[in-house]
């Protein structure tokens, strides 16, 4: 069927929430949003995205008597379809949503009830556009990676980090010796674990003070700035907000702490209150449970590349945006790169859309080339005339060891990530200081254009990477 026999099938109700002709969409007054659409039932294609269109928006499964003239202005209105990809396009007016910045109140419109329809056999977000309004509504970034290297003096090359190994069941003491063998064999930044929170065998405030006392050595006999990213997930807010206050005042430096956060688990609330509080604090989104709606083979949910645009415009510093299948998760270049990029650049292309994050008034004719040049390019955007969302930066983890730096750089294209390497570093046959090692050595080789099996000739740490790591490849 044509897409003008389809419309020919509508009845009254879903009428209501297409237009086929609508002028110029990116007109500033909706967020646009495309979706894989397989429709259930004995629906067709328009027809199901219809009622996607209705029930993340306004309505309900049948026109009400209580409608107004004022309220049918904020249906969302399908105003596209590509019958052969089985996209469809809809457009949200922008005053549907939560004036107050709230991501939490968009999510539950567009990846809510629909996700749930009997109306639809396959539903995924792919990509969302976001007009210049919203763009001055939301928070975005406060505290960057361009911040994290001043502080580090960090500067052409990823953020080497780790996440402390075991998982879970080392005691404070124990977790802080592994911090201080990674410090001083030459890594930057530590991060918890997604688990990490108050355990008995691992008693917050003394996870916090003994970290303090690890990173305070290292310091010392390295001479170099260290981070280390503490989760502050918790059961409540008020409990979150004491984890973090205790770290601020257990004696940290500014700069030298950042605060984790399980995004998907403890929710948006959570990483916008930090946001908010915590402007010149670096802000984690650890996804862990995102591969429920975010997996190539889930035919229900949203991308990689949702996820981290929303991630960006709540104001998360970083978010885990996966290995572009270098490492141990699932995850393609095509998903784990667009997000990666969507996230860093000032403008990019996502699956569907071209976004830019801040509206150049017209007299900044030559921002863009400015802004492509400078790697602080948000510095301009922060202080100027513009309203420009802060770069948001890809943290890259899952299953990397130092043999795979260079195979992720490769697919990535450039070094303005941070990187954490769990067993990566801890699983070195000589243990966790020759693994951080091992892991600086390969960013060395990277930097002189050296292949890293000739650079391990005379550097034993990372020789004795590739012999355990590619061994285990086998
Ligand atoms: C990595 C990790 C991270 C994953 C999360 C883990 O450890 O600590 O949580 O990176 O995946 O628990 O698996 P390893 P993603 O380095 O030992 O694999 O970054 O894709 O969200
Ligand atoms: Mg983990």
């Amino acid at each position: 069927m044509t897409i003008q026999e389809l419309t020919q099938t509508l009845n009254s109700h879903q009428l209501a929430y297409v237009n086929l002709e609508l002028k110029n969409p990116q007109n500033g007054e909706y967020m646009l949003c495309a979706f894989h659409l397989i429709p259930g039932g004995t629906l067709n294609i328009l027809q199901a995205a219809c009622e996607v269109s209705a029930e993340s928006s306004t309505g309900t499964n049948f026109l009400v008597n209580t409608e107004t003239p004022f309220s049918k202005e904020m249906n969302a209105l399908v105003y596209q379809v590509d019958l052969e990809k089985s996209i469809v396009y809809i457009a949200y007016p922008t005053r549907l949503f939560d004036r107050n910045g709230n991501i939490q109140n968009i999510l539950t419109y567009i990846v809510g009830n629909v996700l749930g329809m009997k109306e639809i056999n396959a539903l995924k977000l792919l990509d969302v556009w976001f007009p210049p309004a919203m763009l001055e509504q939301y928070d975005g970034p406060s505290y960057t990676i361009d911040d994290m290297r001043k502080y580090l003096n960090v500067y052409g090359r990823p953020i080497l980090g780790t996440i402390i190994k075991p998982k879970m069941g080392l005691t404070s003491a124990e977790y802080a010796e592994v911090c201080y063998d990674f410090w001083t064999g030459g890594g930057d930044f530590v991060k918890n674990d997604e688990p990490q929170a108050d355990q008995d065998f691992c008693p917050y405030d003394k996870m916090v003070l003994h970290v303090k006392e690890a990173m305070d050595k290292s310091v010392k006999e390295t001479g170099k700035k260290k981070v280390h990213s503490f989760n502050v997930s918790a059961a409540d807010y008020e409990t979150m907000i004491k984890r973090c206050e205790m770290i601020k005042n257990a004696g940290f430096e500014p700069g030298s702490y950042a605060f984790l956060i399980d995004g998907t688990t403890a929710g948006w609330m959570a990483v916008q209150t930090l946001r908010r509080k915590y402007p010149d604090v670096f802000i984690h989104f650890h996804r862990a449970g995102h591969g429920a709606f975010t997996r190539k083979e889930n035919p229900i949910g949203f991308t990689v590349l949702i996820l981290s645009k929303f991630a960006r415009l709540a104001g998360a510093s970083g978010i885990h945006t996966g290995t572009a299948g270098v490492g141990k998760m699932a995850g393609s270049p095509e998903d784990d790169i667009t997000a990666a990029h969507g996230i860093l650049y000032f403008a990019s292309q996502g699956h569907i859309f071209h976004q830019s994050w801040a509206t150049i008034p017209e007299k900044d004719e030559n921002a863009e080339g400015l802004t492509k040049e400078s790697a602080a390019n948000h510095e301009i955007l922060h202080d100027d005339s513009w309203r420009g969302i802060k770069k948001c930066c890809p943290i890259i983890s899952g299953g990397l060891n130092p043999t795979l730096l260079k195979p992720f750089i490769d697919v990535m294209g450039n070094t303005d990530f941070i990187t954490t390497m769990g067993a990566g570093c801890h699983a070195h046959p000589k243990g966790t200081k020759a693994g951080a090692t091992a892991l600086v050595q390969s960013c060395e080789a990277y930097l002189k254009g050296m292949d890293i099996h000739e650079y391990a000739k005379d550097h034993v740490e990372l020789a004795e990477a590739i012999e355990f790591f590619e061994k285990k490849k086998k």
